[in-house]
């Protein structure tokens, strides 16, 4: 099938760079955001969120007339939604946040006065299972001189699929090519159809099957990742208590052929690994007890930091009774929720500063190269450079092991204290 005009829904982390891909291989593409701010930007050939190498694509889509923004669907031969798919604010039920799929309905009202028979319409979005289904719901319920797949089978007038985002910030614009992709079809030839959609630009393998098992298979990839970075963070507790080295543990337990434990930290952070195995867990409570554990020792590693500098703080004034909190100077290491890049959201670390802010204002020193400025959150806090804090801080905390904090000289002190998260020291 050919797909001369493509409209992309939500102009995201993943809607903005998959809308500039088809762009680059000279599709008509119809960029939709609710947000005028980042409308504005794009048609401008700017862009309103970092990610390498996509300012140049956008720019370049934009001035070749390829990509063009706007806040309302328009017409096109497929449709991608690629919204965000959050909690319900505020609803947690038995300690479990509730999916939140109103932004795919909104989505799915804007799109539907201007589908027409053959198109095809793709959700992006991590959803929970059903969500798929439910979309096609929602568009024929507002369509009913359409066929969905859910009434017609194979031979319905619109097609859908979920086709779930599997790319790492900070490396979408290569990710989105190489990757193999999941194309879960409503229907075999939905699937079918989306498949000659993604082979515009993917050069990974494309590979079919139902949308319940493509929402899923979304949902496994990010539980996996957060069970076994909950298994390094646990370790990393009971390591902590009889005094061994987790790193080096790890290190040593890593030789074993069919080992591969990942790396300890101050929690997970950003807004995937954190959110999804929720999905699961909201649907399958009774079952998904592992999933749900690992929610849980990753969401308390943060608090459990807190703790250790509290305690290292503590310790440290009573082996020096002449000083005041007031008068200790603490160093933090990083405030993005991962190495190298500027992504401040759902970031454990930036929790973690917040707290001992609060406990020392304006006796913090933050060091974090990949932002110009600190947050608002953070307005007690000092941005210094990595040289200035290591000589004026009492403790020292590692929070993310961005590159250029790798192989520093370490002049360390017996009277300072120095507590890394990362491994870096
Ligand atoms: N982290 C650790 N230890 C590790 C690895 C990661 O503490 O050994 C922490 C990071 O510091 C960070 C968090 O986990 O706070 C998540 O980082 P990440 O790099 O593991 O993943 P994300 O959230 O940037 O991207 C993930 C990816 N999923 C998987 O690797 C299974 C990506 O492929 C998905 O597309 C993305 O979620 C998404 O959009 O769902």
């Amino acid at each position: 099938m050919n797909f001369d005009t493509i409209c992309v829904v939500g102009l995201g982390y993943i809607g903005l760079p998959t809308a500039t891909m088809f762009a680059s291989r000279r599709k008509k593409v119809i960029g939709v955001d609710v947000n005028q701010h980042a409308v504005d930007t794009i048609n401008r050939g700017e862009i309103h969120i970092v990610e390498p190498a996509l300012d140049i694509a956008v720019h370049a889509a934009v001035k070749e007339g390829y990509l063009r923004a706007t806040t309302r669907p328009e017409p096109a031969d497929a449709f991608l939604v690629a919204v965000p798919t959050p909690f319900k604010k505020g609803q947690v039920e038995g300690g479990i946040p509730t999916p939140d799929l109103s932004y795919i309905q909104a989505a799915a009202d804007s799109i539907a006065p201007v589908l027409k028979k053959g198109d095809l319409v793709i959700l992006e979005s991590t959803s929970p299972v059903g969500a798929t289904e439910q979309m096609a719901a929602w568009l024929a319920e507002a369509r009913s001189d359409l066929t969905f797949p859910q009434q017609a089978g194979d031979n319905s007038d619109i097609r859908i699929a979920h086709c779930p985002e599997r790319v790492l910030p900070g490396h979408v614009m290569h990710e989105l090519i190489e990757n193999d992709r999941i194309i879960g079809g409503m229907t075999e030839r939905c699937a079918g159809i989306a498949r000659d959609l993604y082979a515009v630009f993917v050069r990974g393998e494309c590979l079919l099957t139902t949308a319940r098992t493509a929402e899923m298979a979304k949902l496994t990839e990010n539980a996996f990742r957060d069970t076994n970075i909950a298994f390094a963070n646990e370790l990393s507790i009971i390591c902590d208590k009889v005094d061994i080295d987790v790193w080096e543990l790890i290190r040593l337990a890593n030789r074993h052929p069919r080992v591969n434990i990942l790396q300890p930290g101050p929690g997970v952070g950003g807004h995937c690994i954190a959110v999804d195995p929720w999905f699961i867990v909201s649907e399958t409570p009774e079952e998904a007890r592992l999933i749900r554990t690992a929610r849980e020792v990753n969401d308390g590693k943060p608090e459990w930091v807190i703790n250790k500098i509290k305690l290292a703080v503590a310790e440290l004034l009573q082996a020096n009774p002449d000083k005041t909190a007031k008068e200790l100077t603490i160093a933090c290491y990083g405030v993005a929720f991962k190495p190298d890049i500027d992504d401040l959201r759902e970031s454990p670390a930036l929790e973690i500063v917040k707290n001992i802010m609060n406990d020392h204002p304006g006796n913090v020193l933050v060091v974090e190269p990949n932002i110009q400025s600190l947050p608002d959150v953070l307005n007690e806090a000092r941005k210094v450079d990595y040289e200035t804090a290591w000589e004026r801080a009492e403790v020292h905390v590692m929070l993310v092991d961005h590159k250029s904090f790798k192989g520093k000289e370490m002049n360390v002190s017996e009277k300072k204290v120095y507590i890394d998260l990362r491994g870096v020291w």
